[in-house]
């Protein structure tokens, strides 16, 4: 944490703030600065962007911003994220086990599902990413191709997470049963939710989603 430090602290607020206003060259600008300051990606990460994000996300749930605002903020999220990219992922780590991702059928929330992409990359992972509005179908057909481990399913409306419902029965009746795990998360999803569809494992976050998924492949 670099809160001690008000020169730094203010780097953060100000990554912060531009996330906000959905300005993509000033978080890229603020992101890098922060990483040649020598500021960790995970504090640039949980005390910029996704403090920005929160707080744009409270401002959402009560019609104090709206759909477009909200986009240009996901999408200067996406880019910051992608300048922490290397240094959340190590680099030149053999593949340990392969996963396949992505947001469920009729979701199109992908910032939570990128950074579990990048942190299991991070931990040596292979990741096959299916981006947003997935059908069943395809998850199983891309661990099948690709020799997966994992099928990684994000969801972030209540209504698209009982997709999920229909991955885990596609499994049970594919060849792949008893050899492909499957892992759920994002907002919505709970522990419960997963007892309930009978998914393997649920995670709250893309640390510990990592955490998981490489042990699983160990
Ligand atoms: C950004 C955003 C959008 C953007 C998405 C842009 C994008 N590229 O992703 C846009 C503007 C497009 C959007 C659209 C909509 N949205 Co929206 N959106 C959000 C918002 C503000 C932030 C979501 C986010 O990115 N959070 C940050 C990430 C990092 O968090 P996360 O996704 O939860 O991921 C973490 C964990 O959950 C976990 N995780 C995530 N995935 C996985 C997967 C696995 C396997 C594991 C283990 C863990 C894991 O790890 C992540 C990191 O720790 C939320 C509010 C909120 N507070 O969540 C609403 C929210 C999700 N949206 C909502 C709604 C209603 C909508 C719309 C229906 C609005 C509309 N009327 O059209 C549409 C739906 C479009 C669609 N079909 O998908 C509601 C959902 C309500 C509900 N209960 O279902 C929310 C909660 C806002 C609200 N309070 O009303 N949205």
């Amino acid at each position: 944490m670099v809160w001690g430090d008000p020169s730094l602290s203010a780097i953060l607020e100000e990554i912060s703030r531009f996330l906000q206003q959905g300005r993509v060259p000033s978080v890229k600008e603020q992101v890098s600065k922060a990483v040649a300051e020598g500021i960790s990606a995970e504090d640039i990460l949980e005390n910029g962007l996704l403090n920005g994000m929160n707080v744009i996300g409270e401002k959402f749930k009560n019609n104090k911003v709206f759909i477009p605002e909200v986009m240009l903020a996901a999408r200067a999220m996406n880019a910051g994220l992608e300048i922490l990219k290397p240094l959340l992922a190590d680099s030149g780590v053999e593949t340990k086990g392969t996963v396949v991702i992505g947001t469920v059928k009729g979701d199109m929330h992908d910032i939570g599902k990128n950074l579990v992409k990048m942190m299991l990359e991070g931990k040596g992972l292979k990741v096959i990413d299916l981006g947003t509005d997935v059908p069943a179908a395809k998850y199983l057909a891309a661990a099948e191709q690709h020799g997966a481990q994992i099928i990684a399913c994000s969801a972030l409306l209540t209504t698209t997470m009982q997709e999920m419902q229909n991955v885990v029965n596609l499994l049970k009746e594919s060849p792949l049963v008893g050899k492909v795990k499957i892992m759920i998360g994002g907002a919505p999803v709970t522990q419960e939710f997963c007892n309930k569809i009978g998914a393997d494992y649920y995670t709250p976050d893309a640390a510990t989603a990592s955490e998981l998924a490489l042990s699983l492949c160990m």
